[in-house]
């Protein structure tokens, strides 16, 4: 269902010779399947596995099909989020696997492709028979949205001339959109790695701001939606730092000119269109019959300053005129989807749509009235949309809106920090021949498989080459004392934030508690007297190892296959191969923050056996309770304390912060793992 989305299935006759289904004469489907040559030229006679496909009634599709076959697809613009809301509707409510299969099939055809393939996305992470099947990544189906266009060109080429097996990797280069000339592109690598888009696409996918209530409304969405993307700014300004650029300026004046321009170079395989281009200066204007949409900025600004009120005043207002106060544990859970805004909002109408409709207006701004036929930009699209420098800059200014409300919270006192008992006398970071507390990074060449994604060619493997950052697997090593006569039980929470700010002075606190970015987060016990926690940074919190982010590419399997492994999927992470920002050849100075919180103060009583919870603190743990009771963030989610000026006052002795640098090696490895740097050179 999933693979070649532009290919028809394959639907032979039945034993009673009938096809499964009435499909519509204009269909492709029915023109290949009264066309056995076709068929045989695509290799569906010769499947190694067959599907038989139930007869079913086709229910209206008319909401899906508001979108056209070859539309893109955006979740940001409401007629397309209620199309999806249908077609996840329609899946969700068949009764059994079978029946699932059978609409699949009935409907695969006749809606837009990257609707289909969201709808079913969803559909399968939330049916309870079908929550343990692996969904393929989005590269897989749809590699058009993650790599150079110029690639599928020499792909097709590839699988036409060579058989699989005798095929060589496609080099996709690392400087593709720009040049140097742009200063943005400096931070290239990491707004297009394949990891962190697969990422932010997964996240949305996950936590889907529409459709099914259920679906919708999970154990703190609106607050996690908020530390996500916090910590998505955290981790793009530690990575401006280490380019020596500044942080990201606020998106705050939606009528000025916008001086970041994006050329996305990408090739959409199922609009047939490339991908709208912004130049720079663009100004924001949107009014589109196409999409039934039209949205001003007087709108956005009025439901921003709405927001603030409600910050300032601690409370929002309800469809009825009475007030819900944004409290300590809730408040940022409602504001979040208020801004995001998700259906759970609880008065779209005073507080509006603000984070997704600034997606629409920045998308469409190139072609605000549609007179040209130009669709949205990646912007647009979640799994494109950390591409573009303005997506940074758009979420500088949400995550600002949400620290006004953390601005109004009681900052932590110490008896809100300290864990009676507990010292934590040492942090080391140590890592096979790479110098105590330094982290080492350098680039390393992957490669993906394309040909899921590619329709009507030759079957068999067609990989593409790509070269993204990594980091030398490290351990840290803590050094604890537990001055109690009893076992403790302590979450260990680790962070690392920059030193020195853009002119090299010392970071006040006040900053730098928004850029320290999660590295790790567990529970472990501690002995009385003293203890040593070894952690290993593979078994990361935020992170997903790279091989589940792009499931089993190294491995051999036959291309074309239909069957989805089934194992404990959770694609939802940051690549592990990120972890760790770039550094500086010279050295990039940061300080590495590890505390231990009273566990009592910290646990949610829940098993959570079985369950994927390996990137839990972007991610959650589907279907439990996020797994810290704590605010997201904690312990830097609040404004200091009075007194607390410097990091170094901010400490209880439950904390300890040892200097640590990250240096880039400038080395590149190929996939085997050889440095191949001076054959570059
Ligand atoms: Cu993830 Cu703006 O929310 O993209």
């Amino acid at each position: 269902m999933f693979d070649r989305p532009q290919e028809p299935i394959f639907m032979p006759k039945g034993d009673d010779g009938n096809i499964a289904f009435d499909i519509p004469t204009e269909l492709l489907g029915n023109r290949i399947n009264t066309d056995m040559g076709i068929v045989d030229r695509l290799g569906a006679s010769q499947a190694d596995e067959h599907i038989s496909v139930g007869s079913i009634a086709i229910p209206d599709l008319s909401i899906p099909q508001l979108l056209s076959r070859d539309q893109n697809f955006s979740l940001f613009i409401p007629l397309h989020r209620r199309a999806a809301a249908r077609l996840i509707e329609i899946f969700m409510g068949m009764r059994n696997i079978e029946d699932l299969i059978s609409m699949c099939a009935a409907c695969r055809e006749r809606v837009n492709p990257y609707l289909f393939n969201y709808a079913l996305s969803v559909a399968i992470l939330h049916r309870p028979d079908t929550r343990n099947l692996q969904i393929p990544p989005l590269f897989e189906s749809f590699p058009d949205k993650f790599v150079d266009g110029a690639i599928f060109g020499k792909a097709r080429q590839e699988t036409e001339i060579f058989q699989s097996g005798s095929r060589q990797p496609l080099e996709i280069p690392m400087d593709y959109t720009a040049s140097d000339l742009d200063i943005e592109h400096r931070l290239a690598y990491f707004r297009e790695d394949l990891g962190i888009n697969l990422h932010h696409w997964h996240w949305h996918l996950v936590y889907p701001f529409s459709g099914p209530r259920n679906l919708v409304d999970k154990n703190r969405r609106g607050e996690l939606f908020y530390y996500m993307h916090q910590q998505i700014m955290a981790r793009y300004n530690f990575e401006r730092l280490c380019n020596k650029l500044g942080r990201v300026i606020r998106f705050l004046n939606w009528r000025d000119p916008i001086p970041e321009g994006y050329f996305p170079k990408l090739d959409s395989l199922v609009a047939s269109r490339v991908w709208p281009p912004r130049h720079a200066n663009a100004l924001l204007r949107c009014n589109r019959e196409v999409d039934q949409l039209r949205v001003d900025i007087q709108d956005c600004e009025r439901w921003r300053d709405r927001m603030f009120e409600a910050i300032h005043l601690g409370s929002i207002v309800l469809p009825d005129g009475k007030r819900q106060n944004l409290t300590e544990e809730g408040g940022i859970d409602i504001l979040g989807n208020i801004m995001e805004a998700s259906i759970l909002s609880p008065n779209q109408n005073l507080y509006g749509d603000l984070h997704n409709l600034i997606h629409v207006l920045i998308g469409l701004c190139h072609d605000p009235d549609a007179r040209n036929l130009e669709t949205f930009s990646t912007i647009g699209d979640p799994a494109t949309a950390m591409r573009d420098p303005i997506f940074y800059r758009l979420h500088a200014f949400v995550d600002d809106v949400f620290q006004e409300h953390k601005a109004t919270l009681p900052p932590y006192e110490t008896n809100r920090l300290n864990y009676n008992g507990i010292t934590v006398r040492g942090v080391d970071v140590v890592s096979q021949g790479v110098p105590r507390n330094e982290f080492k990074t350098f680039w390393k060449k992957d490669d993906v498989d394309l040909s899921r994604g590619i329709d009507f060619t030759p079957r068999g493997n067609v990989f593409a080459r790509f070269t993204h950052l990594q980091h030398t697997e490290f351990t840290y090593r803590i050094q604890v004392e537990n001055n109690t006569n009893s076992d403790k039980i302590g979450t260990v929470r680790i962070f690392l934030a920059p030193k020195f700010d853009e002119r090299g002075v010392n970071m006040v606190f006040r900053d730098q508690r928004l850029l320290f970015i999660e590295l790790d987060k567990f529970t472990t016990t501690l002995k009385p007297k003293t203890n040593t926690i070894e952690r290993k940074s593979t078994d990361s919190s935020v992170t997903i190892p790279f091989e589940r982010t792009f499931r089993d590419l190294q491995s051999n399997r036959p291309s074309g296959g239909t069957q989805l492994e089934a194992f404990n999927f959770c694609g939802c992470g940051w690549p592990h191969h990120m972890l760790i920002p770039k550094g500086t050849p010279e050295g990039f100075s940061c300080q590495l923050f590890v505390m231990i919180s009273n566990y009592d103060d910290d646990k949610i009583n829940q098993s959570t056996e079985g369950a994927c919870a390996d990137a839990a603190s972007y991610c959650g743990i589907r279907d439990k309770l996020y797994p810290d009771k704590r605010s997201m963030g904690y312990p830097f989610d609040r404004v200091p304390r009075s007194g607390v000026n410097t990091l170094q006052d901010f400490l209880t002795p439950n904390m300890f912060v040892q200097n640590v640098t990250i240096r880039f090696s400038g080395q590149t490895f190929d996939v085997q793992g050889a440095d191949i740097t001076n054959a570059l050179t």
